[in-house]
């Protein structure tokens, strides 16, 4: 279907990928980390006894809770234990090439001394800016930041979610200001942050921001230039959220894949996207009682890999309780996907999609300077044989263990493009790369 090509004020500014250096950098990120954390850490989930079945962040919203009891929690924040630079450490040894802070969650509870309002750390036991030092131990890591930004937001006195009414819109408008003077305000004191991560932006009064939601995105890219933006931000013209009434897509990627992966590179429509996901089914802040299935770290690595073999960035998320502390489980998880990145990162940064027929082995994914591919290998077949099935004719040089240069795998030539070669009696220890050279000319 052609695309319609409606005349839009506020759509999306441009066609295809940005390819200048900073989005370059990101794209090349392979695995970031997500971090959310409020005073919706204190409760855990739990309130009076009862454990909300919800996630944890939402807590507010639950009728089990009173919302009074909530919005008193912060006179309770006092995380003794928070230690910016053992998170950073930490991140480092995952992996992660950049990290996602929630700045402010729907609640409204700013972790930085926000002059805007008095519901955020400076009012708290604790006293002090969270957001600054983690900045600083995440630059000193060499770990890019990002800033997550709720745009609702249940304690400012303007915010609406539908605008009924002229008092509506002229509260709206006073909610409008301080968002952005929040906005700029953050920018302003941490001036090395590389991008925002939006959120709570899908509301009727939102929707009818066009102008104001493209003017601020001016603004604070003036204040940083290059700021990476994704496409849970901006509505259109006519209120379309991500991708505008044309199609394209609104922002620098695509903000859509919520604890979800695509499952082919047709999915993506070549865009960049990244992919935020929980190691519980649904809990992003800290909930004391993580029900369901616990995502192992072998799954999570399929996901980072799966991610990366379709052009993705894949960001794990973080939930410190109420004392600064990560809970062991994800102490433990962070720790084994960082033992597989020491040996296998190479299969990971830096590297991107190719279109060769997937294969039921697992995933392919091609470093974009030296254009050398990698199998990561998930699955052996009980016949031991993996099939490589390229796009077009190329002549295979040499296929070889990652970990193990000497282990050399000689292709045999099954029909055109298509070859197996043999794992023999090997096991599967944990998932294996296998490297690809290869030459254009056939
Ligand atoms: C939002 C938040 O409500 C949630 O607490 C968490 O912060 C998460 C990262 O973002 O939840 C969403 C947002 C968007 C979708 C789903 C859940 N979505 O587009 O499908």
């Amino acid at each position: 279907t052609p695309r319609t090509s409606l005349a839009l004020a506020h759509g999306a500014h441009r066609l295809g990928k940005r390819t200048d250096p900073m989005m370059e950098r990101w794209r090349n990120y392979g695995l970031g980390q997500f971090i959310h954390w409020g005073v919706y850490a204190i409760p855990g989930g739990q309130w009076n006894g009862a454990s909300y079945g919800g996630a944890a962040e939402w807590i507010r919203s639950w009728k089990g809770m009173p919302k009074e009891a909530y919005d008193n929690l912060y006179k309770e924040f006092d995380p003794e234990n928070y230690d910016p630079s053992a998170l950073a450490k930490q991140a480092k040894e995952m992996g992660a090439k950049y990290m996602i802070i929630t700045t402010k969650h729907h609640d409204g509870f700013c972790l930085w001394p926000s002059e805007y309002t008095d519901y955020d750390v400076t009012n708290t036991p604790y006293g002090k800016d969270i957001i600054g030092p983690l900045v600083e131990a995440y630059d000193a890591e060499g770990i890019d930041v990002y800033l997550y930004f709720s745009v609702m937001d249940w304690n400012h006195p303007g915010y609406r979610s539908v605008l009924a009414t002229e008092e509506d819109r002229s509260a709206y408008e006073s909610f409008k200001e301080f968002t952005r003077n929040q906005l700029l305000e953050l920018l302003e004191r941490y001036p090395t942050t590389k991008g925002l991560w939006f959120d709570g932006t899908w509301d009727e009064a939102w929707k009818e921001q066009a102008e104001f939601a493209d003017n601020l995105a001016t603004e604070m890219r003036k204040k940083i230039p290059g700021l990476i933006i994704g496409s849970r931000f901006r509505p259109d013209d006519y209120g379309n959220r991500h991708f505008d009434s044309n199609g394209d897509l609104m922002g620098d990627y695509e903000q859509g894949w919520e604890r979800k992966l695509p499952e082919t590179y047709e999915d993506t429509n070549g865009n960049d996207w990244d992919c935020v996901m929980t190691i519980p089914e649904n809990q992003w802040g800290y909930h004391s009682d993580w029900r369901g299935h616990v995502k192992t770290s072998y799954e999570l690595i399929e996901m980072l890999v799966k991610s990366v073999s379709l052009d993705g960035n894949f960001v794990l998320n973080f939930g410190p309780d109420a004392k600064g502390d990560i809970r062991m489980e994800e102490k433990k998880l962070a720790t084994e996907i960082g033992q597989w990145m020491s040996k296998n990162k190479s299969a990971i940064y830096n590297c991107g999609h190719i279109d060769w027929e997937k294969q039921d082995w697992g995933y392919y994914t091609q470093n974009r300077v030296t254009g050398e591919v990698n199998m990561v290998v998930f699955n052996k077949p009980i016949n031991s044989v993996l099939r490589i099935k390229t796009s077009s004719k190329i002549s295979l040089q040499k296929i070889y263990d990652l970990n193990d240069a000497t282990k050399i795998y000689d292709p045999e030539e099954i029909s055109q493009d298509e070859y197996i070669i043999q794992l023999g009696d090997e096991e599967l220890a944990e998932p294996k790369v296998i490297v690809i050279k290869y030459d254009h000319s056939k």
